[in-house]
């Protein structure tokens, strides 16, 4: 137990723990203090990085009152607080967001103006911490924002990957893997706590013997343990004076595994050994759909989470806390299936540990926990050996059996005879090996269980877990997923901002439904004008960028048409690609001529995992026809295809302002929500989608005229896939998808070399599992639609801003406020 003498309360109210209020006088004070004493380093000699360092220690000064005060606060009131479980944060950069949540970005850019300092340039020297893949991780950063600004007591539980998501570099087109070392030039962000370490044990075997009381117990004998240090990091409301806490978890080796090897004399093993216990943190995996079933990475999850259980309960909650009344104080939020061993976790912490009964335990257990599922693939689904289990967790194995009898004898009874439905709702799978089923005993261990966007939860009922939503139809509920308008509208976009505001006032930073009063607007010229004038300058601002970043020269006035996604069959780059070499096929064939096409720029920016091999095979081939057509004098002027490497937080902030035409075309039925699309439209592109994941909310909320519809929907997919799907069929009855096909196999974008192509087409044509070439026709059909839209730039203008006004439910606040309704209580 550590820290119930930390003199926090009566250091606040004896004023010796105060924010000093903020002149620039002040700041430049504190950040020369910073720079001398922090640093080390004279203002005259000291580089960027130690100016950064210096800024970003200077901001977290403002916001150290807060932190402390909020922590205090929440121990003393008792009330009941979030834990958010995800194995990912993709943060983004922090020095704007803490300047913008403390409002210190004037005092800030006029201090270092004085000590002449660009802040512009301290902002860019950021690395920004890429701890998540995509669209999960970046989820856990908008809630933990929203919590914040809401005043909701939450502490966000994680790993501190040494390592995050890789660095994407391209050599010869080919996506080449970079490791992304964050921490390279120091963190200022995070806040060291090695004397609060926590142990975990893995390994080793269990034995049953009876207790004093006479009752028959386990008890786990571990093999093996390692150490979690936590790193804080401060979680800024806006401008609300509240701090929350990130808490991330850094593996470290124990001591007692090193001497016990060094007494053996083998020091070479011991360090190794060492290795191997830091290696727990060492990585984020970047695989964001297929998990691999790898030890490592159950190391990662059970790590993690015995951190964070073990934290809350004994660390957090007042040293004499009766645990029957844990459900009053936490809910964990699990966000996917990452974080569900905690479930056993908390089963042995309160049996084992705490001696509670069984049924008390699980009464207890189910009640803390609730469930968010983000994916319909099969594939995406979490499953662990069961060998592996019991090899790393024996005891855990033995909770999961038994969570898992308990739980069939129940449905035994109520559906006596159905050995199907037994088999069917086991946690346990037979085949193709034994496993166990994350998702289910996530399901069976939580209260509730939701789905991220309408569609999604109606499907997650109906069609992963029908068995669980019959038996339990109160426990499934749906919150659809919003994005924090704070970073991506407020930062991202300043310029819409300030139109905005003058508008309709601020409010709308906090309460983003206000964007409803944007509506009458859109009938204004005067601002329409504006409103583009707006779009123009934010890609001005790209294009700039662009240049200085990836040489590229794009043209100023062409339509932006934008596709930024993690790379995966399911939301059809490939689908993208066949539109652009369709509409050169038209060109340098002589069908179109240049004159009558409406000027567009592709922007594409997508990271495939390592280790699939298609999704790599996609991205060669978007770059060399970006490459080619680049190139090609026939084209120039009304074509060009940028593909930026490395797509991350920091370039989503660039680009989705600055874009026209948003690209979310999945195939229906299997993007569980997305967010891009959430962020495209409130910064006032228009959609071009499927009837899928969210995109089905926006396009109810803005209207049909202001969203082009194509596709199939998902009950047209199944029905397809039901009938028998012949991808080859329509290559055959669609002559300009042939030509296009062809053109891509011909060698022309690959110097050459047709069997460059090969493996892409002929995925295409004789598989197509997302079914792409079904969808074609209808999506160049919808994208003839955008470009006659898009010639009326006015009426253009006119929707754009309505998609802004109507889509201000897509605001994370609003997604907090429905978690703390339908599943939290707090
Ligand atoms: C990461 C690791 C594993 Cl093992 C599996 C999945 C992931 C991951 O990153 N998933 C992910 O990003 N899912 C996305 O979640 C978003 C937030 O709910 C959704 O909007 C999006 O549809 C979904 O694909």
């Amino acid at each position: 137990r550590v820290g119930p003498t930390l003199p926090v309360l009566s250091d606040i109210a004896t004023g010796a723990v105060q924010s000093p209020t903020p002149t620039v006088e002040r700041f430049v004070n504190h950040f020369l203090r910073e720079l001398n004493f922090g640093q080390g380093v004279l203002l005259s000699r000291s580089t960027i990085n130690d100016q950064y360092i210096a800024l970003a220690k200077t901001v977290r000064k403002y916001m150290m009152a807060d932190w402390l005060d909020t922590g205090a606060k929440r121990r003393e009131g008792g009330t009941k607080t979030v834990g958010y479980l995800s194995a990912e944060y993709l943060l983004g950069r922090q020095l704007s967001n803490a300047l913008l949540a403390t409002d210190l970005q004037d005092i800030a850019a006029d201090a270092l103006r004085e000590c002449g300092i660009d802040i512009a340039d301290l902002r860019a020297q950021e690395i920004e911490p890429g701890l998540g893949n995509g669209g999960l991780g970046r989820l856990a950063a908008c809630f933990i924002d929203s919590l914040a600004t809401m005043d909701v007591p939450c502490i966000g539980y994680g790993i501190r990957y040494e390592y995050g998501i890789f660095r994407q570099t391209f050599e010869d087109n080919r996506q080449v893997e970079v490791p992304d070392s964050w921490l390279s030039l120091g963190s200022p962000w995070e806040f060291p706590h090695p004397e609060r370490q926590v142990r975990v044990d893995f390994g080793g075997r269990t034995e049953q013997y009876t207790d004093d009381e006479g009752r028959e117990r386990s008890r786990w004998i571990p093999g093996w343990n390692v150490l979690g240090i936590p790193y804080h990091q401060m979680v800024p409301g806006f401008r609300n004076h509240t701090v929350n806490t990130l808490r991330l978890w850094s593996a470290k080796a124990t001591q007692a595994f090193d001497l016990q090897i060094f007494n053996s004399g083998d020091y070479a093993e011991a360090v190794r050994a060492q290795t191997f216990a830091e290696n727990i943190s060492k990585v984020l995996y970047p695989e964001d759909s297929t998990p691999q079933g790898k030890e490592l990475r159950l190391q990662q999850q059970y790590f993690f989470v015995a951190c964070s259980l073990h934290d809350f309960i004994e660390n957090t909650l007042p040293q004499d806390f009766d645990l029957h009344h844990l459900p009053e104080r936490i809910v964990f939020q699990l966000n996917d299936t990452h974080p569900v061993i905690a479930i056993p976790e908390l089963m042995r912490i309160l049996v084992d540990i705490k001696g509670f009964d069984w049924d008390d335990a699980w009464d207890i257990t189910r009640q803390c926990f609730a469930y968010t599922c983000h994916t319909l693939l099969p594939e995406a689904l979490e499953v662990w050996s069961v060998e592996l289990m019991g090899k790393l967790l024996p005891r855990h194995l033995e909770i999961i059996y038994r969570i898992n009898k308990n739980f069939l004898e129940e449905v035994a009874e109520a559906f006596a005879g159905d050995e199907m439905r037994i088999r069917r709702m086991s946690i346990i799978s037979e085949h193709p090996e034994r496993s166990v089923r994350m998702a289910y005993l996530a399901t069976i261990g939580s209260s509730k269980v939701n789905g991220v966007a309408e569609l999604h939860s109606q499907l997650l009922r109906d069609k992963v877990l029908p068995d669980f939503s019959g038996y339990w139809p109160d426990k499934f509920t749906n919150v659809t997923n919003g994005v924090t308008p704070r970073r991506f509208v407020f930062l991202a976009n300043r310029k819409l901002s300030d139109l905005v505001t003058d508008a309709i006032g601020d409010g709308w930073v906090t309460d983003l439904e206000q964007f409803k009063k944007l509506e009458p607007f859109a009938d204004d010229p005067n601002f329409r004008q504006q409103f583009a004038q707006v779009k123009q300058a934010n890609k001005e601002r790209l294009y700039n960028l662009l240049k200085a970043r990836d040489g590229l020269d794009l043209p100023r006035d062409a339509m932006l048409d934008v596709m930024v996604k993690r790379l995966h069959e399911y939301k059809r780059q490939s689908l993208k690609l066949l539109h652009i070499v369709s509409m050169y096929d038209g060109i340098i064939s002589g069908r179109v001529s240049t004159e009558s096409v409406v000027p567009r720029t592709f922007v594409f920016g997508a990271k495939a995992a390592p280790g699939y091999h298609i999704a790599k095979e996609t991205i060669f081939l978007i770059n060399s026809v970006a490459q080619t057509i680049n190139a090609d004098e026939r084209v120039k002027n009304v074509m060009s295809v940028a593909f930026p490497a490395n797509y991350n937080v920091t370039l989503a902030e660039k680009l989705i302002p600055a874009a026209d035409l948003s690209e979310q075309i999945s195939l229906a039925g299997k993007e569980a929500s997305g967010t891009g699309n959430m962020k495209f439209a409130l910064n006032g592109a228009l959609t071009i989608g499927t009837d899928d994941g969210a995109n089905v909310e926006i396009r109810e909320l803005v209207g049909d005229d202001n969203f082009f519809l194509f596709g199939m929907d998902e009950p047209q997919v199944e029905e397809l896939r039901a009938k028998g799907y012949d991808p080859e069929s329509y290559y055959q009855s669609n002559e300009n998808l042939r030509a296009t096909i062809d053109l891509l196999a011909s060698g022309h974008f690959t110097g050459g070399d047709r069997r460059l192509a090969a493996q892409f087409v002929d995925n295409l044509r004789t598989q197509d599992p997302f079914m792409a070439l079904a969808d074609y026709q209808s999506y160049l059909d919808a994208q003839a639609r955008v470009d006659e839209a898009y010639r009326d730039s006015d009426a253009w203008t006119r929707m754009a801003i309505l998609n802004v006004a109507r889509t201000g439910f897509f605001s994370s606040d609003r997604s907090m406020r429905d978690y703390r309704e339908r599943i939290w209580n707090v």
